[in-house]
């Protein structure tokens, strides 16, 4: 590597004077015009990250999900398609804040001998972005660190984030005996659709689905992967909303699935018909609410927590008609902001355990994977189902001894194609939802009376330090500041099933109250004490 090429590449792509950046649970995120050099810099890690790995294939994902249209972030994809390891996530914090050219390119040597790093080694990265303007010059930062230091690199354009996982997992297993799909975009729409298919087995969707695409750039890509799903044989029929991508400042405005979790009802220009299925993906396609919006019954919402526990009970039926409930462990993993009445359903009706994991995908997934079968879900509608490769040997070689065992392994088998390995991914996880509801001949009012959600409320409080917040049992106590919990607790005890919890965001500068109770009235009333406690 040539010094003064470094110098001069990283001179183009400065990072903001007096700003401190840090790799947070969405990689790092902020107002675009805070992100070119952050972009040349995560460049320099992902190829460093590539070299460490033998060369194998680092993806870099360029979004800011469900967040404005002015904000975009950075994110780094491990080999696997997972998140960044965390100890590299320090790397890169060190990296990004390098205070000057020169000391960049002295941590950036340091960091590679430390890590014993080969420079001249060989590395790959594969990158995609979002729609938002201004992921153009984020890639062209991203290129220049990849170009200076002699990383090849594949530029995939345009995606949604979990097509940039399912890529560099593609491109990391190909010709092997894991391999996991074509390294195209067209290879991922082939492989859901063709396993959609075979997971209904001659069923039919039964009417329409609405999708709001947030305006992002899921509705581009959904209809790309209508064009190759038949109409005739699977009965799907969908009409999409919200797909104006050429119009930036519409993104992710009244709309979408962080809107409709959030505001807990149906973006204002959606107008379906009372029987209509609607659901909504977010910004970058890897989040899904399912609801219904009906001028007499109202709107009801099925979220993360609703998924999550329709896919652990089709699942876990499925591996029963199997015959391999006594060789496959099944498991539920959920965070505290996960409704209490799904974790008693799963618990108690499902009769399956469930696991508690903090906020961020990187914990659920982790967790998920000590189950054969591992099924994570976000109440915020990220989410998807882990199999280990046991599982999938299992269902590829169990020799059936009825029609009904064989129907369940083939269809085992379909939806390990069809749910995304890697990360949450709304359409996939949506053509799993759509499965289902097929299989069982639900609707979602059907499916909305698996259980009661109890009423909750999320509020956002204003503090002066968020980082004195410090929390143990997967974020359900609060460890700092000393007594903060005690009161809580107090307050808790007051009321009837109820359960409240204080954290700080990880993505933004505040601490989120999130209580639950018998009725709307003491779940409002129960926050807002917990909140005048931390405030
Ligand atoms: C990030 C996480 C998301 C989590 C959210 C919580 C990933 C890919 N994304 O967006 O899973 O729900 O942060 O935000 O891990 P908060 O810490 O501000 O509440
Ligand atoms: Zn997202």
């Amino acid at each position: 590597m040539d010094d003064a090429k470094f110098l001069e590449a990283s001179a183009k792509h400065p990072i903001v004077e007096g700003h401190v950046y840090k790799y947070g649970t969405a990689g790092f995120r902020m107002k675009a015009d805070l992100l070119p050099g952050v972009s040349f810099r995560v460049g320099l890690i992902a190829g460093l990250r590539s070299r460490k790995l033998n060369g194998q294939a680092i993806g870099v994902m360029i979004t800011a999900s469900h967040n404005p249209a002015p904000d975009n972030g950075v994110k780094i994809v491990d080999p696997m398609g997972e998140m960044l390891e965390q100890d590299w996530e320090a790397h890169a914090t060190l990296l990004v804040n390098a205070p000057t050219h020169e000391e960049l390119l002295e941590t950036y040597k340091k960091l590679a001998s430390q890590l014993k790093i080969d420079l001249n080694s060989p590395g790959r990265v594969v990158y995609g972005r979002d729609t938002r303007p201004s992921g153009h010059s984020l890639v062209t930062a991203l290129a220049d660190a990849l170009e200076v230091t002699g990383i090849e690199y594949t530029d995939y354009k345009i995606l949604t984030t979990p097509q940039l996982h399912y890529l560099t997992r593609c491109v990391n297993t190909e010709g092997t005996p894991k391999a996991y799909g074509e390294v195209s975009e067209a290879g991922y729409y082939k492989k859901l659709s063709e396993a959609f298919v075979r997971a209904l087995r001659g069923r039919k969707v039964q009417g329409q689905l609405i999708v709001d695409c947030a305006n992002g750039v899921g509705g581009p890509k959904l209809a790309e992967l209508l064009k190759v799903i038949p109409k005739d044989v699977t009965g799907f029929n969908v009409k999409i909303v919200n797909d104006d991508v050429l119009r930036p400042e519409v993104l992710n405005l009244d709309c979408g699935a962080d809107f409709v979790k959030t505001k807990q009802r149906a973006p204002p220009n959606l107008k379906p018909a009372p029987e209509a299925r609607c659901c909504s993906l977010d910004g970058d396609a890897d989040r899904l609410i399912y609801y219904w919006a009906d001028p007499d019954s109202g709107f009801f919402m099925l979220d993360g927590d609703r998924i999550s526990s329709l896919n652990a009970s089709f699942l876990s039926d499925l591996v029963r008609s199997a015959g391999l409930q006594e060789d496959l462990r099944i498991g539920v993993v959920q965070t505290a902001y996960a409704n209490g009445a799904s974790t008693t359903y799963i618990e108690k009706n499902l009769q399956l355990p469930v696991v508690f994991t903090p906020t961020g995908v990187k914990h659920l997934h982790h967790a998920a994977c000590q189950f054969d079968i591992g099924v994570y879900f976000e109440a915020n509608g990220h989410g998807t189902v882990v199999f280990s490769q046991e599982a999938l040997r299992v269902f590829r070689e169990t020799k059936p001894q009825s029609p009904a065992q064989k129907d369940a392994l083939e269809t085992l088998a379909a939806v390990g194609d069809l749910i995304n390995q890697t990360v949450g991914d709304a359409i996939s996880d949506m053509l799993m939802v759509e499965v289902i509801l097929a299989h069982k001949a639900w609707s979602l009012q059907d499916w909305a009376t698996t259980y009661t959600d109890l009423p909750n409320r999320l509020v956002r409080v204003e503090v002066a330090n968020k980082d004195i917040f410090e929390t143990t049992d997967a974020e359900r106590r609060l460890s700092h500041p000393a007594g903060a919990q005690d009161e809580i607790d107090q307050c808790v005890r007051k009321y009837t099933t109820a359960r409240s919890f204080a954290r700080a965001s990880g993505t933004e500068n505040a601490c989120r109250v999130y209580a639950e109770a018998a009725t709307r009235h003491e779940a409002d009333e129960l926050a807002t004490k917990v909140a005048s406690i931390i405030k």
